[in-house]
């Protein structure tokens, strides 16, 4: 690692006071270019922990940049990982404040919910889909605090890579006998479809996000336990979204989920 403790924390309370009070920043690697993996993640860390100390539950996990869409929109070429908060919920056809949000995207993705730990090394999508409960439509809301979305990956991973809101909902499905990498999506704005794709745009496989996820997490001596929702990552480009947007994703077999902007 490159950076000391009293940097970290200081470049968490920075980032986590742009989200809470909806302000943008430059990206944390103007000022420390030479930061490293490690370093993100321990910036990320500490955000979470400063939302738990406050009372926060954590709800859930998530693969981000898993597409290739999503991968060139950023221009990156890796996945990163993160959390979801407890207010980052939203109930399912539920009400987004824009005033609490500085330029919110949507992302149509796949949830999982796991019913048996996961743990790397070594995990695979066999692994993921045996320990998968079931899988539904999610709606995840990316707001960077990173102005006009500049950023690279060590600044966004730091940035706990994005997250913001999500929502979830539809008609919760088991995996058995379904094939996720055909699976079709659409998102609508407005009633107009503006995405559109398939599972496999998700690293060949979403469950390939989730196995990622669970190496990452198994590289730093940490698992996915049974019971944790988990968003797979965008199939298509981020859409931007702004106060009096009702936005729904429908996904093949799944039904729908929805929330709104005001
Ligand atoms: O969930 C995501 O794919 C977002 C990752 C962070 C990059 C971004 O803000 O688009
Ligand atoms: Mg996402």
């Amino acid at each position: 690692m490159k950076l000391d403790l009293a940097t970290i924390a200081t470049l968490a309370e920075r980032l986590e006071n742009c989200e809470l009070q909806a302000q943008d920043t430059t990206k944390i690697t103007d000022d420390y270019p030479d930061m490293d993996w490690d370093d993100a993640y321990a910036i990320q860390d500490e955000v979470r922990r400063r939302k738990v100390a406050r009372g926060a539950r954590i709800v859930g996990l998530k693969a981000g940049l898993t597409s290739h869409a999503k991968m060139k929109q950023m221009g990156v070429s890796t996945p990163v990982f993160g959390f979801m908060a407890d207010y980052y919920a939203v109930p399912d056809g539920g009400e987004c404040r824009m005033s609490e949000l500085i330029h919110p995207k949507v992302e149509p993705e796949i949830a999982f919910v796991t019913k048996a730990e996961l743990r790397g090394p070594g995990c695979h999508i066999g692994a993921v889909l045996a320990a998968t409960d079931f899988v539904m439509p999610g709606i995840e809301v990316i707001d960077s605090r990173y102005r006009d979305f500049k950023f690279d990956l060590k600044s966004v991973v730091a940035d706990n890579t994005s997250a913001v809101r999500f929502v979830v909902g539809g008609q919760p499905m088991g995996v058995s006998g379904v094939d996720l990498r055909t699976v079709g999506i659409v998102l609508e704005k407005n009633g107009l479809p503006v995405a559109f794709g398939a599972g496999a745009a998700v690293l060949g496989h979403p469950a390939a996000a989730i196995a990622m996820l669970a190496n990452h997490l198994g590289a730093r001596g940490e698992c996915i336990p049974a019971g944790t929702l988990i968003l797979s990552g965008g199939i298509t480009e981020a859409v931007s979204v702004q106060a009096g947007d009702n936005v729904t994703l429908r996904v093949q077999g799944m039904g729908s989920t929805s929330l709104r902007f005001v």
